[in-house]
């Protein structure tokens, strides 16, 4: 077995320091690698030590293979962790990796490989007998055999790209005409996006649950499911909310999902932490959908649940360790749910909100943790993902989570740039979001309350807003002038103020 002594985290942001926070509690070395962009990242300021890899654009930089390998050899790392997007999922880079006799904190490039395309994936989970979505085996090799497969399985169905996934390169289709222009289109957008224009059908799911289980595997052959995370509050197949446990899930269905995401992993030999994502309809019915190879976004509200370090979970089972648990050993305590915090612009159709960070106040207390990044005086960079944090909160029960989100949320405070944070809150209290009643629609079906578009918050805004311009106020005549600083009274609360010390 193999010690990991140092790791190169080959990503940014928040996940770049979360990965490096487990790395500084198993006293491990980390290495950043940093775009012209991100000289002021904090993910820079967190390691151990620094690398410049390129121009800001990630193609010059957190994609440049050439150029993270060589820092990984000149700094001495044993492994590289990647993160999520970026390399993460990139087989040449994990090859890369093995034959430069570094450690790729992830799965095997054939596995890679195989769950990339989207076609083999479903092939593999046929033959495991897991169950998928009605629709074809293998690629379509003609418009005939489209129009066949849709009589057998019926209107509507989806036309989705095998180099896809994530929603990308996928198509609709309602009526027998639309068929043969829907697989033209389809083909000729996969070829433009992935250069692969291999397409399948797929029976489509009105309304479905996005139902992922999250897997563990060693290199002994140990496989455990840590229990499922709820996705279905997503736009434009951007996650914006995930919780656990799903309000939809029963102690049989979760039993046997969880079953079928140990299969699934054991029948294409995975190693390493992974996702398998599943469809599931309005009767129950549960069909695979994608796995994904890499540390997810929404991992924190397992880690909370369960209690285990994923992240610490990955690096033992890269240095060759055998899991210390057993399934039977795993549990779901309480609830926790996530919310992802965008440097968005809801007002503008959600475009992202480049700029400086002013102020910016994290929420603290019980069942609070907050992954972030950014910092007051920060200038968000536009050439990388909105997504400047996440909230994750845990309760005893689902209705307790909801609250404590409620709260962290009214407590959260970022000035400089427009954030999701509004919109959040407005879920928090939807009612039907607080009744457990969503699906992947919810954000169409309640347009109108999550816009706020009814007005009904806005006295109570103006009241928050004017309170916190109140205390700008203080905190700038605090850096300006230290000895004038005496505490105002309120000008928005008929209280007097107290001096309690
Ligand atoms: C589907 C589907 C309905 N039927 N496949 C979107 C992302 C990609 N991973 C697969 N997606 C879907 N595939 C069939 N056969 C509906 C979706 C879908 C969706 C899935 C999960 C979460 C949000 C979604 C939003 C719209 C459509």
């Amino acid at each position: 077995m193999n010690k990991i002594k140092k790791i190169l985290i080959a990503n940014r942001g928040e996940i770049a320091i979360r990965v490096m926070r487990t790395c500084r509690e198993l006293d491990i070395e980390t290495v950043a690698i940093y775009s012209e962009a991100d000289r002021t990242s904090l993910h820079v300021r967190y390691a151990h030590e620094a690398y410049y890899v390129g121009k800001a654009p990630s193609s010059e930089s957190y994609l440049n293979i050439e150029k993270i390998i060589e820092v990984a050899k000149k700094s001495k790392a044993d492994a590289i962790h990647p993160g999520y997007g970026f390399l993460s999922e990139n087989a040449a880079f994990a090859r890369r990796c093995a034959v430069e006799g570094i450690i790729f904190i992830g799965p095997s490039p054939e596995v890679i490989v195989q769950m990339g395309d989207k076609i083999q994936a479903r092939d593999a989970m046929i033959k495991a007998g897991i169950p998928v979505v009605p629709g074809t085996e293998g690629e379509i090799k003609s418009e005939q055999e489209a129009l066949e497969i849709i009589k057998e399985i019926g209107l509507p169905v989806m036309i989705k790209a095998s180099a896809g996934g994530g929603g990308k390169g996928m198509r609709l289709v309602k009526s027998e005409a639309d068929v043969v222009s829907s697989v033209r289109a389809a083909r000729s957008e996969a070829k433009a996006a992935f250069g692969d224009d291999a397409v399948y059908i797929e029976k489509y799911i009105t309304s479905p649950h996005h139902i992922e289980f999250q897997i563990l595997a060693d290199q002994h052959g140990n496989t455990v499911h840590l229990f499922e995370r709820e996705c279905s509050v997503q736009r434009r197949h951007q996650k914006m909310i995930e919780e656990t446990p799903s309000p939809l899930m029963t102690p049989e269905l979760r039993e046997e999902m969880g079953k079928a995401a140990v299969e699934a992993a054991q029948a294409v030999n995975y190693v390493g932490a992974g996702t398998i994502e599943f469809l599931v309809d309005n009767n129950l019915n549960y069909y695979f959908l994608e796995m994904n190879t890499r540390l997810q976004v929404e991992h924190p509200i397992t880690e909370r649940v369960t209690g285990i370090d994923l992240v610490k979970q990955q690096i033992y089972v890269a240095e060759g360790q055998q899991l210390d648990f057993a399934q039977e050993d795993l549990r779901q305590l309480g609830h926790a749910i996530e919310c992802r915090v965008y440097a968005e612009d809801p007002d503008n159709n959600f475009m992202p909100s480049a700029g400086k960070v002013y102020k910016i106040s994290d929420p603290l207390g019980l069942g609070v943790r907050t992954d972030g990044y950014v910092y007051e005086g920060y200038e968000i960079p536009i050439y990388y993902d909105p997504m400047i944090s996440k909230l994750i909160v845990w309760g005893k029960t689902r209705d307790e989570a909801i609250g404590r989100m409620r709260r962290a949320l009214y407590e959260y405070k970022i000035t400089g740039v427009k954030t999701s944070i509004k919109m959040l809150e407005r879920v928090m209290k939807n009612e039907n979001f607080i009744q457990g009643n969503y699906d992947t629609h919810f954000i169409e079906k309640n347009q109108e309350q999550l816009m706020g578009k009814d007005h009904t918050e806005d006295p109570v805004d103006m009241v928050i807003i004017a309170a916190f311009i109140d205390y700008l106020d203080k905190l700038s005549s605090v850096s300006t002038n230290q000895k004038e600083f005496t505490p105002a009274q309120s000008r928005w609360k008929k209280i007097p103020y107290v001096n309690h010390f």
